[in-house]
C-alpha cells in the first residue's frame, strides 16, 4: 500500500521531510470567522475528529503555533473554483483554496491520508499537495423514482460524492413507477403516485422542505443538486395523477413494472403545455442550482415532430426561468440553444448526431452506460442490477476516456462525466452502496484526475485502501476481485 493513497490521484503530490502531523485532542481547525468558512471548518472538525476518535476543535483566531489546521481563503491560492493546496508538516496543515468547495476537497484529501494510531489519534504524512478537478461536472445520478429514497439515505450518498470530490447530484425524481418531488401547482402528482414504486414497494416523496434540506446538506459539501423530470415519456406517475394528460380523459393504471419507452405526453391536448408550464416552473422556482434536467429519453411511441415540439416546450420553460437545460442524449435530435447539455448514455446508437450538435454549440456530459451506469451488474451473477449494457467491473468504470469516446466529437464540448444508479432492482441503502462502492471511486477519478495521471494498476493500489474506510462507516459494499482489499 503506497502510504499516500488519495482517490480520485491529485494533480501533485510531494511528500516533504520530516515527521508526520498528529491529530489528537489538542489539534483545531483554525479559520478567519466568516460565515461560509465557521461552516466548513465546523465539517471539518467533524470528519477529522471521527476518523482521529478524538474531538477535534474550531477556533476562530489565527493562532500560530502547532497543532493547527488552518483553512485559508485566498489568492495565494492555486486558481480555480475547486482548486486546492494542502500542506502537512509536524507543525501543521496548511489548506488554500479560492472558493469554500476547493477547502473541503482539501479536508477530503487530508482525511483520506489519517492512518489511526489506536488512542493517540491519527498522523499524517509530511506532504505538499496541489489539485485542481480535470472536469468542471463530475455527477451522480441518482433514480429515486423506481424505487424511493428519503433525506436520510440521500445524505449517505451526498457524503460518499464529496469523499470522492464529485460536485454534482443529479436527482431523477419522475418516472413511470412514481413521482417523488412534490410541487405546488398540481399536488396529485405525488399526493397520488408519490405512493407508488417498482413491485408495489413502498413509495415516497421529498416535501419542498425536504428538497431544500438536500440541496443545503450537499452545498455544505461542494455539491450541486440538479433536479430532473423526465418528459415527453416516463410520464406514467404523471398521467396516473391527471388523466387530463390522456388522450382518454382519465387517468392510466399505477405502474410498478420495469419496462421502458411505452408513456407519453400528448402536445395536442390542451392540458398538456400548461402542464409542462406549470411542473418546469414550480421546479425552477424550488431549486436554487442553474440547470434544470427535462428528461427525454426513450420515447418510443412518438414522432420526430411532436417529440421535438415537447422537448422545446420544457426548455423554453426552463429558460424563461433564467435556468439552462440539460438533457439525456435523445434531445440531440432537436433543435438546441448553443449551451445546452446533452447528457450521452446510449453507445448503442449512431454517434453522428452527436458531434453534428456539439459542433452547432451543445456540450457533452459523458454516462456511457457500459462503464459508468453503476446499475449494472459487476458479473452475470450478480444478484442486483440489470444487464442491459453489459457487465460493469471495477477496471470496466475506470478505464475510458471521456473525450474520445464518441469519434469526431471536439473535446472541448465535454464538460464533465457522471455515473448513473438506476434503482429497478435496488431497493435498500444498503443494496444502493453495494452498487456504488468501490465502482464510484474510479468513474470519480475518470472525472477529477487528468489522463496522463491515470493508470488502473496505480488507481488498484490506491483505492484497495477505501475498503476499511467503508468498513468502518457500516457501508456495504462490493469487494470486487479485481482490487487486493485492506480491511
Ligand atoms: C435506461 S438512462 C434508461 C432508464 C433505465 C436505465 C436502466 C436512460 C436515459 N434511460 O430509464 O432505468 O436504462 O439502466
Amino acid at each position: 500500500m503506497p502510504d499516500i493513497a488519495i482517490v480520485p490521484r491529485p494533480a501533485s503530490v510531494e511528500e516533504l521531510e520530516g515527521g508526520p502531523f498528529l491529530v489528537d485532542g489538542s489539534t483545531a481547525v483554525v479559520v478567519e470567522q466568516r460565515p461560509e468558512l465557521i461552516q466548513v471548518a465546523v465539517l471539518s472538525a467533524d470528519l477529522l475528529g471521527r476518523v482521529a476518535g478524538k474531538p477535534v476543535q474550531v477556533r476562530y483566531d489565527d493562532v500560530e503555533g502547532p497543532g493547527a489546521v488552518r483553512l485559508l481563503l485566498d489568492d495565494a491560492a492555486p486558481e480555480g473554483d475547486e482548486a486546492y493546496s494542502l500542506v502537512v508538516t509536524s507543525d501543521g496543515v496548511t489548506a488554500r483554496a479560492r472558493e469554500v468547495a476547493g477547502l473541503v476537497h482539501a479536508v477530503v484529501s487530508l482525511r483520506q491520508l489519517m492512518a489511526c494510531n489506536g488512542d493517540e489519534g491519527a498522523s499524517v504524512p509530511a506532504v505538499r499537495i496541489e489539485d485542481a478537478p480535470r472536469f468542471a461536472w463530475r455527477g451522480l445520478s441518482l433514480d429515486v423514482a423506481r424505487h424511493f429514497f428519503g433525506v436520510e439515505d440521500v445524505k449517505v450518498v451526498i457524503g460518499l460524492m464529496k469523499h470522492y470530490k464529485l460536485n454534482v447530484l443529479h436527482l431523477h425524481l419522475s418516472d413511470d413507477q412514481g413521482w417523488r418531488l412534490h410541487v405546488p401547482s398540481r399536488p396529485n402528482l405525488t399526493r397520488v403516485s408519490g405512493q407508488t414504486a417498482v413491485d408495489g414497494d413502498p413509495g415516497g416523496y421529498y416535501s419542498a422542505s425536504d428538497f431544500q434540506t438536500i440541496v443545503q446538506f450537499a452545498a455544505a459539501r461542494g455539491v450541486r443538486v440538479v433536479p430532473e423530470i423526465d418528459v415527453p415519456g416516463h410520464v406514467n406517475a404523471a398521467s396516473h395523477a391527471y388523466g387530463e394528460l390522456n388522450p382518454s380523459g382519465e387517468p392510466t393504471d399505477a405502474y410498478t413494472g420495469i419496462e421502458v419507452g411505452f408513456s407519453r405526453l400528448h402536445a395536442d391536448l390542451p392540458a398538456t403545455t400548461p402542464f409542462i408550464e406549470a411542473v418546469f416552473g414550480d421546479v425552477a422556482a424550488m431549486s436554487p442550482d442553474e440547470y434544470v434536467h427535462i428528461g427525454g429519453d426513450e420515447v418510443l411511441t412518438m414522432e420526430a415532430e411532436e417529440y421535438a415540439s415537447l422537448v422545446g416546450t420544457a426548455a423554453r420553460v426552463v429558460r424563461a426561468a433564467g435556468k439552462k437545460v440539460i438533457g439525456w442524449q435523445e434531445i440531440a435530435h432537436t433543435p438546441l440553444e448553443p449551451g445546452t447539455v446533452v447528457q450521452f448514455w446510449d453507445p448503442r446508437v449512431d454517434p453522428s448526431v452527436f458531434v453534428e450538435a456539439a459542433k452547432a454549440g451543445a456540450l457533452f456530459l459523458m454516462s456511457p452506460a457500459s462503464k459508468s451506469y453503476l446499475d449494472m451488474k459487476y458479473d452475470a451473477d450478480f444478484p442486483l442490477g440489470l444487464e442491459w449494457a453489459g457487465c460493469v467491473e471495477m477496471r470496466d468504470a475506470y478505464d475510458w476516456e471521456p473525450t474520445t469516446l464518441i469519434e469526431g466529437m471536439p473535446p472541448e464540448s465535454v464538460v464533465g462525466v457522471e455515473a448513473a444508479v438506476f434503482t429497478e432492482t435496488i431497493r435498500t441503502l444498503d443494496d444502493l452502496t453495494t452498487m456504488l462502492l468501490p465502482r464510484l471511486a474510479a468513474v470519480a477519478e475518470v472525472a477529477w484526475t487528468a489522463p496522463e495521471l491515470r493508470d488502473w494498476d496505480d488507481f488498484r493500489a490506491r483505492v484497495a485502501h477505501q475498503g476499511a474506510f467503508w468498513d468502518r462507516l457500516g457501508l456495504a459494499w462490493h469487494p470486487s476481485t479485481q482490487v487486493d482489499w485492506e480491511r
